[in-house]
């Protein structure tokens, strides 16, 4: 009898969640984590950035990447942006997991299956949100078209939301990672630094506060944290990209921009442990989301 652990070789890599815009990339990132690494709204386009996460097991340790919708139209810098980081992730990755949503089938999905294709990489399908899936006997049908789509190494109904059947889909990407030493340390969470996370928690705050067009002309930017008598003081500022956007982001009477403060300070405090004093200050770039200096300096190029 081997001991445990003897005999079978440990593995990590890079496993790269791609998909269209809003099928639960994020979500399911989180949920793979046990922590929030990554922003979720209801609306298409959250993430911007590849975003790594870690899930350590005593066999594998997976660097999860998050990435932006695959996406078409929207024909500012920024989505050129968003498409080249998701697509060089996919190229990238050990093992590249397709999200996809149950029982949804669109011409999105299939440009990102024909990138899989043609990028040569191993891939394993992952059909998530399958708690509304509606009736539930579709699913079955649906699992086996995908299926024929690729030759994918499996295909995984889960539910991100729920938590549901993600112990299988772990398991089974852990060993079809590489042979090889860990990659990160096992302490670490994620890449991303504390000013990148709090922009991001704000941006999540300021878009499930605003409508239509807003959102995608903001960006949030940490300019200032330091330690001030036992507190965080944190100094953001959220740039839009339209004189005529200021006033929405503030709202009347500045109520608008005190909401987005209050639910974002809560989280912070939550991230940090110890008490925050966040101000956030709402400026305009023009055409930021179309200005390459802009991009590159909120990391997105
Ligand atoms: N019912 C249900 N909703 C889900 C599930 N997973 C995610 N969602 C919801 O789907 C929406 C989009 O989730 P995200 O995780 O932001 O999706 P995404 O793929 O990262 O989206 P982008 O970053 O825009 O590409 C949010 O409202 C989530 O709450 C799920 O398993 N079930
Ligand atoms: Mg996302």
């Amino acid at each position: 009898m081997n001991a445990p652990g003897e005999g079978t070789a440990f593995r990590a890599g890079f496993a790269a969640l791609v998909g269209r815009p809003n099928v639960g990339k994020s979500t399911l990132l989180n949920a793979l984590v046990g922590q929030k690494v990554s922003i979720v709204t209801p609306r298409p386009q959250t993430t911007r950035h590849r975003i790594v996460g870690l899930v350590n097991r005593p066999d594998a340790q997976i660097a999860f990447v998050d990435t932006p919708g695959l996406h078409f139209g929207g024909q500012r810098a920024l989505n050129r942006a968003m498409n080249r980081a998701a697509a060089a992730a996919l190229v990238d990755a050990d093992l590249v997991v397709f999200v996809v949503e149950a029982l949804r089938w669109t011409p999105e999905d299939e440009a990102v299956m024909q990138r899989i294709r043609d990028s040569g990489r191993p891939a394993l399908a992952v059909i998530n949100k399958v708690d509304k899936a509606r009736p539930r006997e579709r699913l079955l049908p649906f699992m086996a078209e995908l299926a024929a789509r690729h030759p994918f190494s499996a295909v995984v109904p889960v539910s991100a939301q729920r938590g549901e059947n993600l112990e299988p889909l772990v398991a089974a990407i852990a060993g079809l990672l590489p042979e090889s030493p860990q990659l990160f340390d096992e302490r670490d969470l994620t890449d991303r630094d504390l000013r990148f996370r709090i922009a991001e928690i704000v941006r999540e705050k300021l878009t499930l506060e605003l409508n239509q067009e807003v959102p995608y002309g903001i960006a949030v930017e940490v300019e200032k944290m330091a330690e001030e008598e036992g507190r965080q003081v944190v100094h953001a500022v959220i740039w839009v990209d339209r004189e005529g956007q200021k006033p929405i982001v503030i709202g009347a009477g500045g109520a608008r921009l005190k909401r987005v403060g209050s639910s974002a300070r809560r989280e912070l405090v939550a991230l940090l442990g110890q008490r925050v004093h966040l101000e956030l200050w709402v400026k305009v770039r023009e055409n930021w989301a179309d200005n390459a200096s802009a991009l590159r300096s909120l990391g997105l190029e």
